[in-house]
């Protein structure tokens, strides 16, 4: 019952282009297959060979791991500092690299160099010792996209302070459980930011979020946007008030390897969101190892990631990663449609961007656009395009690779989670063929299969459940206050020591693997298991489709039936006629398993704030129940009662 049917089948290939190849770090499919051949069999060896040259320590360490199946320790007995490891061992060889290229969404830019940074990072630091926090504490940031977030979170690392980032996007509710969760001593926030042109006012959501939570004694905040706030005497500072003043040296606190570096919160699939911990060497090294091969860094490079710092990716691949690696790093505030959807290409042109990492779901609604925007703009810079965050569908990249990359571009499709720290799939752009949809092969020192509920490997193209075979340094240690449901739904799921993904996935006959979404996405008609992620590349393939959610919904005969949440593009219209034709197309596509049985058109797909459908939601619709469970991450709970009320008109 686990094995997974997977339907589409796409067979595009894209060898690496030549002159990317000749000048990549890794440039054939051989030498990629040593490398991790090597680090599979050796992976003490590895990964101390890496440790040891990729970071910069206090002292070394005696065991490289020590572990307890999945439960694992890295580099036991060395200490270091991450903000040492992000800025101090760049000032001599590059301290007036610019290392952030910040531009607000009014479209103001700042730039800073290493030295400058490392500058604010000590004196934030110095400023957050006044306030009394120190090594062990939890640090609260809820911040927008400027230099600040940057420098709040290395202050932090420079403490050995963990911080939790939680999205500005985020609802006081869900920061007030967070705060309430970590134990927080201290927020740091901003009175405002930039959002589509108009003040999104972050500091009364604060305020609402801080009612009744004991553990915060103080606010400091940022000035971003000057629009007239509430400060309370006592609890709230001022940045400006509190940072110019202190002196620009601060000793790093040299921690331990496993000391946590911060915590994350995670919505479960059900109840309450969970903190997934970090620690500080093996996170690191995950981070700025995956970064320089993935994205094939160069000293060069301005690469730019579009997330917010607020999920994983903008941990461990706008911070962590490339500024390990003394990348020269854009951040931009604001929203991909402000003032127009020319937004992006404008600043790719403007900055010289070389590295472009962005969503999936982005991509669709670039897309969605035309492609007059991107073509007023002078995209020559751009040497490799990424994505992570969801499957994406191959119309979605074949566009991506045309009409951004000029087919010069590799494209990194980049499977990994919040639980695993850094990128764990994903092409190397010199050496492995791309293929739509496909995250390709598992980085060095990463080793997954595809298992049946019983642990058993399955063969190739069979779809199953995907699970990681070895520990890796940047996994996550625990989940904050509650171990046994670390233990219970990552490492007790499947028998035999393995880390368990919650996604499903099939491994071709190239050996190359392809995310088919969470098991919890999988549908069972009658008796086929099929990926919801297939059903819906196949509807968005069709021209009036702009985006598509399929959900099972129980069905007497089959088990489940096949119901589909589908938005249109503009000029589409809605009705009977267009039902049929959708119905036909993903039979056409896929076969007649696969015929939805219901087909619904709404204006608006439930998401979560960094784009992932929440089909949990969809399918207590499609069943005529009650919503039930957690809401918090839903970015907009509006999109929930049109589609109610959509849903009611087709049952009269
Ligand atoms: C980095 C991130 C993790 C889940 C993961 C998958 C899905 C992420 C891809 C992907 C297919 C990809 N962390 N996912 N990347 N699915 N192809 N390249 O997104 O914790 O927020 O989400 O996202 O289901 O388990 S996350």
């Amino acid at each position: 019952m686990t094995h997974i049917t997977s339907i589409l089948q796409e067979i595009r290939s894209f060898p690496p282009p030549t002159a990317f190849q000749s000048q990549a770090h890794i440039k054939s499919v051989e030498e990629y297959e040593a490398l991790w051949e090597h680090a599979k069999a050796h992976p003490d060896l590895f990964w101390a060979e890496q440790a040891a040259s990729v970071l910069t320590w206090d002292r070394p360490w005696q065991e490289t791991l020590l572990n307890k199946g999945m439960e694992s320790q890295w580099f036991v007995g060395g200490q270091l500092n991450a903000s040492v490891n992000c800025l101090d061992r760049h000032l001599d060889t590059q301290g007036d690299k610019v290392a952030l290229i910040a531009e607000g969404e009014p479209g103001e830019v700042r730039e800073l160099t290493y030295r400058q940074l490392h500058r604010e990072v000590c004196k934030v630091a110095n400023a957050l010792q006044s306030l009394g926090i120190q090594k062990g504490d939890v640090v609260s940031i809820y911040m927008p996209m400027v230099p600040e977030l940057v420098i709040a979170v290395l202050a932090c690392a420079r403490l050995g302070v963990m911080h939790s980032v939680v999205f500005a996007g985020f609802s006081a509710e869900a920061l007030r459980n967070r705060n309430e969760d970590a134990k927080a001593k201290l927020l740091i926030t901003a009175d405002g930011l930039y959002r589509r042109g108009a003040i999104v006012p972050l500091k009364e959501t604060v305020d609402q979020s801080l009612r009744g939570v004991s553990s915060v004694k103080n606010v400091l905040v940022y000035r971003r946007t000057g629009a007239p706030i509430a400060m309370e005497p006592g609890r709230d500072l001022w940045w400006h008030d509190l940072v110019p003043s202190q002196s620009e040296v601060c000793v790093p606190v040299s921690v331990e390897s496993e000391h946590p570096l911060f915590l994350l919160y995670t919505s479960g699939s059900t109840g309450k969101p969970k903190g997934i911990v970090h620690t500080t060497a093996g996170y690191l090294l995950g981070t700025a190892l995956t970064h320089r091969y993935i994205f094939d860094l160069k000293p060069t490079d301005r690469y730019w990631c579009t997330a917010d710092v607020g999920w994983i990716t903008g941990h461990s691949y706008v911070i962590y990663g490339p500024l390990c690696n003394g990348t020269t790093v854009v951040l931009y505030e604001g929203a991909p449609n402000f003032p127009d959807w020319g937004r992006f290409w404008k600043i790719i042109e403007k900055h010289g961007v070389t590295q472009f990492y962005t969503a999936p779901t982005a991509i669709r609604s670039l897309m969605q656009q035309g492609d007059a925007w991107p073509a007023q703009y002078d995209l020559s810079s751009l040497r490799l395009l990424g994505t992570v965050g969801e499957p994406i569908n191959p119309k979605a990249w074949l566009w991506f690779h045309e009409k951004i990359g000029k087919t010069r571009c590799p494209i990194v499709d980049t499977w990994w989670q919040t639980e695993t720290g850094a990128i764990m799939i994903a092409p190397l752009p010199g050496a492995i063929s791309t293929k739509p949809g496909c995250a390709t092969r598992p980085f060095f020192g990463i080793v997954p299969d595809i298992v049946d509920r019983q642990g058993h490997s399955l063969g190739d193209n069979e779809g199953g459940l995907l699970v990681i075979r070895q520990p890796w340094p940047s996994m996550l240690r625990t989940i904050h206050g509650d171990h046994e449901r670390f233990l219970d739904q990552y490492c007790k799921v499947i028998p035999g020591e393995v880390y368990f993904t919650g996604d499903g996935a099939r491994r071709d006959s190239d050996g190359d693997y392809w995310i088919l979404g969470r098991v919890d996405d999988v549908l069972n008609v009658a008796g086929h298991r099929l990926s919801t992620m297939e059903i819906e590349s196949a509807l968005v393939s069709h021209p009036s489709v702009a985006e598509a959610a399929v959900v099972g919904k129980p069905d007497e005969v089959r088990g489940e039936a096949i119901c589909c949440f589908v938005t249109l593009k503009g000029d589409a219209i809605p009705g009977e006629e267009l039902l049929k034709e959708l119905k036909i197309h993903v039979v056409d596509q896929i076969g007649a398993l696969a015929r939805p049985e219901e087909i619904r058109f709404v204006q608006a797909l439930p998401k979560t704030r960094s784009g992932k459908i929440m089909r949990r939601l969809l399918r207590d619709l499609a069943a005529g129940r009650q919503i039930t469970g957690d809401v918090s991450t839903l970015e907009d709970l509006a999109t929930l009662d049109t589609i109610r009320a959509a849903s009611a008109e087709d049952d009269m």
